[in-house]
């Protein structure tokens, strides 16, 4: 496989490129690549296997049936009406492609790669001369889809996507050069960048893009082939953002004043996680990209700002964010309602990208604690275990059928607007890139998933394996495998659940105090550790078959909210290591919305190897309101309340599912009750 420098050759472009970008600025630390990192986790190998068998070849097949395939194939033709629903539906194909390409890298498939290489093909043949590439226009270009616009990019600022739909095709483009050495989809989407950067700059048209994500791919086009114009075109489509003058600033309605966009103000000036949230945590993983690549400190200062904002008062405690239904967005500080939480299975994956980035600007913990927590959580809930059902929101509560119409309480296979599942499709088979990092002699590890990483240490190499049984143990196993003697600094994150932090801010917190304790040996002998940045710092010269033993307390916690989230208080929700957990109906004879959790509950852990796939299941004793309708009364009996982690959650059917529990019986709710249930009432 060409590396990416030997690449820059093959193009011809190393010539052309400026001193500045030979001596380029980048993030201080850089992701240990997912080609570099070899899985034997019993939690995520499975799942990543699924995604493999069954999530890719679903999406390729649903592609086809849904006319996806056939979109690419009439613009092809120049003929044909354009023939599915929405006209990013173009993503959908370079997103499976992007997944199919890193899982590609980790099982090689001939049958995959022949018939990715015949998707391709139609791709490429879609493409018109000068690089565009949008099949809702090309098809007929006459009659354009409605959100398109009569012209090419007039109506960008707002629904057209095709700046979109090339964010995802550089995305795409990038792994499947990654990962196979091909440059059949590079070579499209290098073409089509050239045409955004020829039509879009200072002097020619200039336009804040209607939904991020070409950002983020310009920048990775640049950072495979060093030319400049794909980061100085990134750079101007951000700081496009707040110089539209048509908005009512003062206006309440976010589709008026431009915050859905982040268009509201220029970004430098933006302090607030706003608007549409995966058009939002795209543009903020692109302002840390461009920060880092190019040293703008404004741009630094205002994601920094943002991403205080999102952890401190936008983000719900199983890491969701978007909460607001009505244009897919964040809410107001605090708006973090339970009934009616969104929660898009994509604004997860796009958080992930930006804590991630996040981690790399600054090296601190606090951006892993919340990637671990988000992927654990509200991302993985995003996909059943078959591997081929979805949530596109996230629900926090499903109570009986009346709030079945304003929250997903099962998943689907597929969506008209089915952006999620092909978003999971590629997410997941890059987790392996998310493990490490690296900043010259400093390995940081971010998660805590079994298998080896083999790293270059001052020209040497090192092979760390990681042996453990996580999220369900706290014992954690590394071992240095390298031949001679290197002194690097091992820097295991300490989460911060393990630290008394529910999260990195005072949006949740631990409910009681527990005095439990980290602790960490090397080859046996317990030693004592500097905590910088979250992250226990091991600082050695390091031998071969050295063994560091981490074990991080697994006690089940009670968390609460900040007494400003409404719907929280007097609430606490379940925690153990980072799973968060719920209760659904199926475990707690048909309800889970009558539960509470009092002070002092004490909960037993079990680990279930036949439930759910295995998971560990907490139990504990507590006080179910029970409505007896034939005699009119109502009472408090105890039982056994389960509980188990919220992404496995509707699993087994529908019913009630709550992630939240009063701590006391307060209200007892007469009126949202629905007839259909209550047939004596008929
Ligand atoms: O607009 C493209 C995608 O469709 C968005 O990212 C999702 O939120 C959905 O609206
Ligand atoms: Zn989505």
């Amino acid at each position: 496989m060409p590396t990416p420098t030997s690449f820059l050759l093959v193009l011809g472009l190393a010539a052309s490129l400026s001193a500045t970008a030979q001596q380029r600025a980048d993030y201080p630390i850089q992701a240990v690549p997912f080609t570099k990192v070899t899985l034997a986790d019993d939690f995520w190998q499975p799942r990543l296997k699924t995604n493999t068998d069954v999530t890719i070849p679903a999406s390729f097949q649903r592609c086809e049936a849904t006319n996806r395939v056939k979109n690419f194939e009439m613009a092809a033709a120049k003929s044909g009406k354009f023939a599915t629903v929405f006209p990013f539906d173009d993503t959908d194909i370079y997103k499976t492609l992007e997944g199919a390409s890193y899982s590609l890298s980790l099982h090689p498939d001939k049958n995959q790669e022949a018939y990715m290489d015949a998707l391709i093909a139609k791709v490429a043949a879609a493409q018109e001369p000068d690089g565009y590439l949008y099949t809702a226009r090309t098809i007929d270009p006459a009659h354009p889809h409605p959100w398109a616009g009569p012209e090419r990019w007039v109506n960008e600022r707002e629904m057209s996507h095709e700046l979109y739909n090339s964010g995802h095709l550089y995305e795409a483009a990038v792994a499947h050069y990654q990962a196979t050495g091909k440059k059949t989809l590079l070579n499209i989407a290098l073409k089509n960048a050239d045409l955004v950067c020829s039509v879009f700059g200072p002097g020619k048209r200039t336009v804040a893009p209607g939904h991020e994500i070409v950002e983020m791919g310009l920048v990775k086009l640049y950072r495979v082939t060093g030319k400049p114009e794909y980061l100085s075109t990134a750079k101007f489509f951000i700081e496009a953002r707040g110089q539209y003058k048509g908005y009512d600033p003062k206006s309440p309605d976010p589709f008026r004043n431009g915050s859905y966009w982040q268009d509201h103000k220029p970004v430098a000036a933006q302090t607030e996680a706003v608007g549409h949230a995966v058009r939002a945590e795209y543009l903020y993983s692109a302002m840390a990209d461009v920060a880092a690549l190019t040293g703008d400190k404004q741009l630094l200062t205002a994601v920094d700002s943002i991403w205080n904002n999102m952890a401190s008062r936008k983000i719900y405690v199983t890491g969701g964010t978007g909460a607001v239904p009505g244009g897919e967005r964040f809410g107001r500080n605090y708006e973090l309602p339970n009934a009616t939480a969104y929660n898009e299975t994509c604004a997860s994956v796009a958080n992930i990208y930006w804590n991630q980035r996040m981690f790399q600007l600054h090296g601190h913990a606090k951006y892993a604690d919340l990637m671990e927590k988000v992927l654990y959580n509200g991302l993985l809930s995003g996909v059943g275990l078959d591997g081929k059902s979805f949530f596109y929101s996230n629900a926090m509560q499903i109570k009986n059928s009346a709030s079945f119409a304003q929250t997903e309480p099962a998943r689907a296979g597929w969506f008209e607007c089915s952006c999620c599942p092909t978003n999971l499709a590629r997410l997941f088979p890059a987790l392996p890139g998310y493990v490490y990092g690296q900043n010259g002699k400093d390995i940081y590890v971010n998660l805590f998933v079994s298998g080896s990483a083999d790293l270059t240490v001052q020209k040497k190499p090192v092979r760390l394996t990681q042996a453990n049984n996580y999220p369900w143990n706290g014992d954690l196993k590394f071992t240095i495998d390298q031949a001679a003697t290197s002194d690097f600094n091992l820097l295991v994150r300490i989460p911060g659940w393990a630290r008394e932090e529910a999260i990195p801010s005072d949006l949740y917190r631990f409910a009681q105090p527990s005095a439990a304790k980290v602790t960490i040996k090397v080859n046996g002998k317990p030693v004592q550790y500097t905590l910088k940045n979250g992250y226990a710092v091991l600082a050695r010269k390091w031998r071969k078959n050295d063994v560091v033993e981490v074990s991080l307390p697994m006690e089940t916690r009670t968390v609460a909210a900040h007494p400003n989230v409404q719907d929280n208080v007097g609430k606490v929700a379940l925690q153990r290591g980072p799973v968060i957990y719920c209760a659904e109906w199926k475990d707690n004879n048909g309800k889970a919305t009558n539960i509470t959790v009092p002070n002092g509950t004490i909960f037993t852990a079990t680990f279930r190897p036949d439930v759910l796939n295995g998971i560990t299941a907490l139990t504990a004793t507590v006080p179910v309101v029970q409505v007896d309708a034939a005699t009119n009364t109502i009472s408090t009996v105890r039982q056994t309340l389960t509980a188990i982690p919220y992404y496995a959650w509707a699993n087994r059917g529908k019913g009630e599912m709550t992630v939240w529990f009063p701590q006391r019986v307060l209200d007892v709710d007469l009126v949202t009750r629905q007839a259909a249930e209550a047939p004596h009432l008929k």
